[in-house]
C-alpha cells in the first residue's frame, strides 16, 4: 500500500479504503450479534433470523424502546469485546500512524477508545463541531488523555456503510492549521440539550468565523474502511435522517505529552 501523507498533511485527514481485513469486520459484526441476541431473549423478544442488518436495525432499537438498563448494558459490554484490542492494535493501522506521526510504533500511544451504536432513538447524541485535540486539553484536569494536541490523530472505522445522510462523518477539511481554537465544556446534563453543532462532551463558542473559513465535507465510508483524521481537523457526526442504526469506532492515538 502506497501511504499518501502529502494528501493527509495538506488535507488533514485521509480515508484508504478496504483497510481492515474481513475477519475483524465480520469478527465484529458477530460478537455485537451475539450479544444483542442474548439480551433480546433475555427480554423474550421475538428474533425471527441472525442477520446483523436486522439486529441492529430492529432489535437493538427494541431493546433500547423496551430497557435502558439492558440497552446501555450492551452498549458497556460491546465496547469491552476483546475483538476491539485486535482492531486497535492492527498492525497495518499501528504502521500507517507511525508514518504520519513521524513516531515509531513503540512511541506511540492510545486514548480514549469510544463505539458509536446509534439506533433511530440515539439521533440527538450525534456530537457538534470539535476538534478531537480540544479533548486533550489541560494537563491538570483529570481526564487528561497525555496527547500532544499537536501531533495526534483519530481514526474513524465504519462498521456500517455510511453516506452523507445516515451518519457519515462530516469535517472541514484543511482545518488542522488551526491550533489555538479553543473548546467550552458543556455541562453534564446538558451534553444532549443544547443546539446540534454544540452537543457532547466539549464544543466551540464562535463558529461563525471558522465555517465561513473552511467549507465541510461529508465522507462517505463503507465498512473496511478507515479515515485517518489530524486531531486539530474539525469534525462533527453527521446527520442520519434514515431509521437505520449507525454503528463506527474512533480511536485516538498519538505522541506521548
Ligand atoms: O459520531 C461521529 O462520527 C463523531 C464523533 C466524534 O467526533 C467524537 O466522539 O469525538
Ligand atoms: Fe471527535
Amino acid at each position: 500500500m502506497i501511504l499518501n501523507k502529502k494528501k493527509y498533511f495538506d488535507d488533514g485527514y485521509i480515508k484508504i479504503k478496504n483497510f481492515i481485513p474481513n475477519s475483524i469486520i465480520f469478527g465484529i459484526k458477530e460478537e455485537l450479534s451475539n450479544i444483542i441476541i442474548d439480551t433480546a431473549k433475555s427480554l423474550s423478544l421475538n428474533i425471527k433470523k441472525n442477520d446483523f442488518n436486522y439486529l441492529i436495525d430492529d432489535i437493538l432499537p427494541r431493546i433500547y424502546k423496551n430497557s435502558k438498563d439492558k440497552g446501555a448494558y450492551i452498549f458497556d459490554v460491546s465496547s469491552r469485546l476483546n475483538i476491539f484490542r485486535d482492531l486497535t492494535n492492527y498492525n497495518k493501522t499501528i504502521s500507517v500512524i507511525s508514518k504520519l506521526l513521524n513516531l515509531k510504533k513503540n512511541q506511540i500511544i492510545s486514548a480514549k477508545f469510544s463505539l458509536f451504536l446509534f439506533t433511530k432513538y440515539h439521533k440527538k447524541n450525534a456530537i457538534g463541531w470539535h476538534q478531537e485535540s480540544g479533548y486533550y486539553s489541560n494537563p491538570k484536569e483529570n481526564n487528561f488523555q497525555y496527547l500532544k494536541k499537536n501531533n495526534s490523530l483519530f481514526t474513524w472505522i465504519p462498521i456500517t456503510d455510511t453516506w452523507p445522510g445516515n451518519g457519515a462523518l462530516v469535517l472541514m477539511p484543511k482545518s488542522h492549521n488551526e491550533k489555538n481554537i479553543f473548546h467550552n465544556k458543556n455541562l453534564f446534563s446538558k451534553r444532549y440539550e443544547v443546539s446540534p453543532n454544540k452537543r457532547g462532551e466539549i464544543y466551540i463558542k464562535n463558529l461563525g468565523k471558522i465555517k465561513k473559513k473552511y467549507s465541510k465535507k461529508e465522507i462517505s465510508s463503507k465498512s473496511g474502511d478507515i479515515i485517518f483524521v489530524d486531531s486539530n481537523t474539525l469534525h462533527k457526526s453527521g446527520e442520519n435522517v434514515t431509521n437505520k442504526t449507525r454503528v463506527g469506532i474512533i480511536m485516538r492515538f498519538g505522541e506521548r505529552f
